[in-house]
């Protein structure tokens, strides 16, 4: 049985994909690992949950030795726009805190699972069908951070032979908890506002077309890829995964069809805008279909129809 550690896990993949992992592991194998915020009590009441800062070199190899952890799904991460508001804070997390994972993985053998994003991409590499190794000159703090990480888990693999392995995920859309600082945040808004309000206000510009992908995918391709036979991985780090790929009135009309009454203006920030521009509009993920089986369940409709029914109960509790 693994013994697995989440970093971030109190954050909008974490939350999900730690519980994921404890039905998969047994509950008791599965350890949060969360910073200051408060974990929910689903979270903390349904396994063990330690304080884990991924700056903090000690405390994570504290953890990692106090539960003899084998696997790192290593999450916490600083978004796209909290990165280009604070460039050094997203440096120390992204990348002195991806290298201190890697350190304590080299240190006690351990399997670290990495997301990259399409946040890895630059206003020149090919946005359409953008393909899984191409040109990768971001000109965001945010990429920056993601394209030396995906180098730094190949390093590690080749290197020390650490077991590295990481997806590049799309927007990820969810009804569990908001994420936080994203460019991408709006497609998961536009479902609170649609059922709150009846109208929500856009900060991307009409035609930004933008990969995503519904949660239960995103679990799904975190732990298809870890348990994928090495032997088959071509890539390790830093598949393209997508689900879905749409603009903001595709997602708008898509909503209107199950919240009737639903309205939609714009009110452009210029920073999410600038970043969105320069991300492909949709990737091309052949590469993780062929060397582990990547398939994702929902599309646009599907996963609003899902959105809507779950965050209608949820809201109205
Ligand atoms: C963001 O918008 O920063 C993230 C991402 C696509 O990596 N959701």
């Amino acid at each position: 049985m693994k013994r697995v550690l989440v970093t971030g896990a109190v954050g909008q993949i974490g939350s999900e994909l730690t519980l994921a992992l404890r039905e998969k592991h047994g509950a008791d194998n599965v350890v949060a690992g969360g910073r200051k915020t408060k974990p929910s009590p689903e979270l903390r009441d349904s396994g063990p949950f330690e304080v884990v800062d991924c700056t903090d070199v000690k405390a994570l190899e504290e953890t990692v030795k106090k539960y003899e952890i084998d696997t790192i799904y290593h999450l916490a991460a600083i978004l796209s726009a909290v990165a280009e508001a604070n460039p050094p804070l997203a440096w120390k997390v992204n990348i002195d805190g991806l290298y201190n994972v890697l350190e304590v993985a080299r240190e006690h053998k351990c399997a670290v699972f990495v997301p990259s994003s399409i946040g890895a991409f630059g206003p020149s590499t090919p946005q359409d069908g953008t393909p899984q190794d191409t040109i990768q000159r971001p000109n965001t703090m945010y990429g920056v951070t993601k394209v030396a990480g995906e180098l730094l888990c190949d390093y590690y693999h080749k290197r020390f032979g650490v077991d590295t392995r990481g997806v590049r995920y799309p927007g990820i859309i969810s009804n569990v908890t908001l994420p936080g600082g994203g460019t991408t945040d709006y497609a998961v808004e536009i479902f609170y506002e649609a059922i709150k309000q009846g109208k929500y206000t856009c900060c991307l510009k009409q035609g930004t077309k933008l990969d995503m992908m519904y949660m239960p995918d995103a679990i799904k391709a975190a732990l298809d890829l870890m348990d994928a036979d090495p032997q088959k991985l071509k890539h390790r780090n830093a598949f393209n995964v997508t689900a879905m790929s749409f603009d903001p009135e595709e997602i708008a009309a898509e909503v209107k069809k199950l919240v009737p009454n639903f309205t939609m203006d714009y009110d452009i920030d210029p920073v999410r805008q600038a970043i969105a521009a320069s991300w492909p509009n949709y990737m091309d993920d052949s590469a993780a279909r062929e060397e582990w089986g990547w398939l994702p369940a929902y599309d646009l409709p599907t996963m609003a129809k899902d959105m809507i029914e779950v965050l209608s109960k949820k809201l109205s509790g």
